[in-house]
């Protein structure tokens, strides 16, 4: 045997040290924009994410719902594949067909009409956008566009006629006070504007939000109405039926497909990876791995991202019960190094998932940092209104269910089959509950908020950078006692909060 005589780690034994924080460096600066399939030294790649997010491909967390709120703030979910080859592709069908309600108004509505006219047109007709043209046609120059989620509620219209708050490329928009920059940019994204302009209780104009490429379409907004883009997604795939499966995925219109497997290190995956590279013109992550002979085998077969992970999953029990497995943090950085040096030798980079494992949101910065690309969550997502499980009451408290694809309530023998008989011959996850949390949109704006603020503690105002500069240290077993309230009595206050 070989022996791997350092012991494994886990995210928990590890600590960022601040670097020098300019003063450029806040929260608002910070981009985290990141390659989602690998890409030619000095090309851009051809899909990316505008958070480092995805969300597990596992009955209990992907399904077309939470692939579209998933989409809308950045990130992408990869819908499950533990269900019939119809089914999936339905939930696919349904992500890519899902228009934000952009519906151009065919009434004559002209600057000279007041909001109030316009906000009674929306309510009449069901319309949750109205456009204004200088014409009052359909084909006339398009001036400005009315929306907004709360229109329905407002019983005291903007008084003030259309044109003053219009200019000829920004669309106005009836906004409420207090509402969060990401919600901004997702009525900006589902509504296709160029701007945003939010108003306060007395509708005065409060602020505009621009969308990042509002100078490209400045000359001929109308641009942004024909662009008829459809929220990104994806889709796990197993390595038994995938001649049958991926067509039809590809059918539905999938953007990326991942071979869904706790143990990626395989000639199955191989031969997967090739027939899709060789017969559709669809990317594809492979997995899961967790040294570099596993990342560089999955490389060679084509492999456009690769997972890493196996056993650190929140209800996994595949250590327990084969006795495989890695530490997440000690399996990442072995990975990122391999990739970093097939980076030197091809100048092709192979974007990292660290898959699973995730405890505290400060995992995630330290994945990144560590160098994964972007980072998938099962339990984490589970939580949420979102995710296709049932929320119960539990004693006091409500929660959510979640089990394990390989548990026997999920039966997805094919992700841990090693060509043996066609079912789960034993559970390597359990199925369990985890605390309901609220909104998708409300924890990721938290979840958000504290990386981007560990990336200006540690200097940082992109993924790259925080690569290049992280400094990272172990802490020790006593240390780690130090980083928690202690040696305070706790206010029952202080106990609930999280
Ligand atoms: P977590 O975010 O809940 O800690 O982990 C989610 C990950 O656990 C999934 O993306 C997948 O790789 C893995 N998983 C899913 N089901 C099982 C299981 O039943 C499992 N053992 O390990």
């Amino acid at each position: 045997a070989t022996y791997f005589m350092e012991p494994s780690r886990t995210f928990s034994e590890f600590l960022l040290i601040p670097n020098l924080t300019t003063k450029d460096c806040n929260p608002a600066n910070v981009d985290l924009k990141t390659p989602l399939v690998k890409f030619k030294k000095g090309e851009e790649p051809s899909i990316s994410l505008n958070i480092p997010f995805s969300s597990a491909v596992m009955q209990a967390v992907s399904d077309n719902g939470m692939a579209v709120a998933l989409a809308r703030c950045g990130g992408i979910s990869f819908i499950y594949g533990s269900q019939s080859i119809e089914e999936e592709a339905e939930m696919i069908r349904k992500v890519k067909s899902y228009k934000a309600g952009f519906v151009v108004s065919r009434s004559n509505l002209t600057p000279d009409h007041t909001l109030s006219d316009v906000l009674e047109l929306k309510e009449r007709t069901g319309h949750s956008t109205v456009a204004i043209t200088e014409d009052g046609t359909e084909n006339g120059k398009l001036l400005g566009i009315v929306t907004g989620r709360d229109y329905r509620r407002s019983r005291d219209p903007l008084s003030k006629p259309v044109r003053e708050f219009m200019t000829p490329y920004a669309k106005l928009v009836v906004g409420k006070t207090g509402i969060t920059l990401s919600e901004a940019n997702n009525l900006i994204w589902d509504h296709k504007l160029n701007c945003l302009p939010i108003v306060d209780e007395q509708q005065k104009l409060e602020n505009l939000v621009f969308r990042k490429d509002y100078d490209e379409h400045k000359e001929n907004p109308l641009e942004l109405l024909d662009t008829n883009k459809s929220y990104i997604v994806g889709a796990g795939i197993n390595t038994k039926d995938y001649m049958e499966r991926v067509p039809a995925l590809v059918e539905a219109g999938v953007d990326v497909l991942v071979i869904d497997s706790s143990d990626g290190y395989s000639e199955w995956q191989r031969e997967t990876v090739q027939f899709v590279k060789a017969n559709f013109d669809v990317k594809i992550g492979a997995g899961n791995v967790v040294d570099r002979e596993g990342f560089l085998y999955l490389v060679e077969s084509g492999a456009d991202f690769v997972k890493v992970g196996i056993g650190g999953g929140s209800i996994c029990i595949t250590r327990e019960q084969k006795g495989i497995g890695r530490g997440q943090a000690s399996a990442l950085m072995e990975v990122v190094a391999a990739r970093d040096e097939y980076f030197q030798e091809t100048g092709i980079y192979v974007p990292i998932c660290s898959d699973g494992g995730i405890v505290y949101d400060y995992h995630i910065t330290l994945a990144l940092a560590m160098g994964a690309d972007f980072v998938m969550l099962g339990r984490y997502f589970a939580r949420f209104d979102e995710s296709p499980t049932r929320k119960l009451l539990v004693g006091n408290n409500f929660v959510k269910e979640y089990w394990g694809e390989g548990s026997n309530r999920a039966r997805n023998w094919q992700r841990y089959d090693t060509g043996g008989k066609s079912k789960l011959l034993f559970e390597e996850g359990v199925d369990s509950y985890v605390p309901y949390a609220g909104s998708l949109q409300e924890n990721l704006d938290k979840t958000l908020g504290k990386i981007k603020s560990t990336m200006c503690n540690c200097g940082s105002l992109s993924l790259d950078e925080l690569k290049q500069k992280a400094r990272i240290t172990l802490v020790s077993a006593t240390s780690l006692v130090e980083g928690g309230a202690h040696d305070v009595i706790l206010k029952e206050s202080s106990l609930s909060e999280d």
